[in-house]
């Protein structure tokens, strides 16, 4: 891997975007090393991923315009399902990945982190879809999850006017869950992570796809789903001992103690 480096703590892996002469832009080559990384991820022994950038200035500074200056209409299209379906991959990954925002986060770059279940970032962070002032629409996802995460009007809002905003107007509309310095953003997203990975790894997995999955189909279907990966957790380990140990009012006995169950 030439741009991206990986590390296991525990349960919790780390994936850094490191491009930093470019602001840790998405070209082919960081797409496809990005896919590979979370392609090798050991889901036997890891819980939860942070993802992050390199340096102290930029998450990700969007897809790299200078790969993107030539492109055909058949090209563009062919790059937008590039990053479409490594971003896709990370969205459903089977365990959930927290997107540390370290910096700017334009374009592509807002579009990754949108891609992850969780967002938080440092007080320099910046967040934006600059594309129509690049004469391109969004092609990561942004036009959808965007609108996903902070409704439809504020959405169309940055998208049309091209504005990026800052970290404590992210955080006022829901777009980041928290915002701290940046000496901290790191260490409280492994925290996070950490904490997730203490709890019931199978139920985590379903929480996940029952939120994802519901979220694409009305309420009588979602709430089927849910009935499904509920029911699903019965008879695991992961439940026997975490009712177990509430039933035997053990405290010593953590969930975190439970080996997760490959099914
Ligand atoms: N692509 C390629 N190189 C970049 C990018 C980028 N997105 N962003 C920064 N760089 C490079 C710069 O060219 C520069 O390189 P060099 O030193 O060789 O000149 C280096 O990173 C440092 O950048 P700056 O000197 O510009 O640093 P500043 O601190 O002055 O500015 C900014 C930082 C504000 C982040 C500025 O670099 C910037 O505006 N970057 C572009 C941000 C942007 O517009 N991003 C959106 C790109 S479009 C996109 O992501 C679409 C996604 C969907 C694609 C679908 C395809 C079909």
């Amino acid at each position: 891997m030439e741009f991206i480096t990986y590390e296991q703590d525990g349960f919790v892996g780390v994936v850094t975007i490191n491009r930093p002469q470019a602001l840790n832009a998405l070209n082919s080559q960081v797409l496809e090393e990005i896919e590979a990384t979370f392609d090798a991820i050991d889901l036997d022994n890891t819980r939860a991923v942070v993802l992050t950038g390199a340096g102290e200035k930029s998450f990700v500074a969007g897809a790299d315009i200078g790969e993107m200056s030539t492109l055909t209409k058949a090209e563009g299209e062919a790059f937008g399902k590039k990053g479409n379906d490594v971003f896709r991959k990370i969205e459903t990954f089977p365990i959930p990945v927290i997107a540390a925002v370290n910096g700017f986060a334009l374009g592509g770059g807002c579009e990754i982190s949108m891609s992850c279940d969780i967002r938080i970032c440092s007080d320099n962070a910046v967040f934006g879809q600059p594309e129509v002032g690049l004469g391109i629409t969004p092609g990561f996802g942004g036009t959808q999850r965007l609108a996903r995460l902070v409704g439809a009007g504020m959405a169309k809002q940055m998208i049309y006017s091209a504005r990026n905003i800052k970290a404590d107007e992210a955080y006022r509309i829901g777009l980041v869950n928290a915002v701290y310095t940046q000496e901290e953003l790191l260490p409280a997203a492994k925290k996070l992570a950490a904490t997730i990975a203490a709890n019931a790894p199978i139920a985590v997995r379903n929480c996940k796809k029952a939120i994802n999955e519901g979220l694409e189909v009305d309420m009588d279907k979602a709430i089927v789903i849910e009935e499904k990966l509920f029911g699903d957790c019965f008879e695991t380990e992961d439940q026997k001992a975490g009712m177990g140990n509430f039933l035997e009012k053990d405290k010593e006995k953590k969930l975190k103690v439970v080996p997760f169950q490959n099914k």
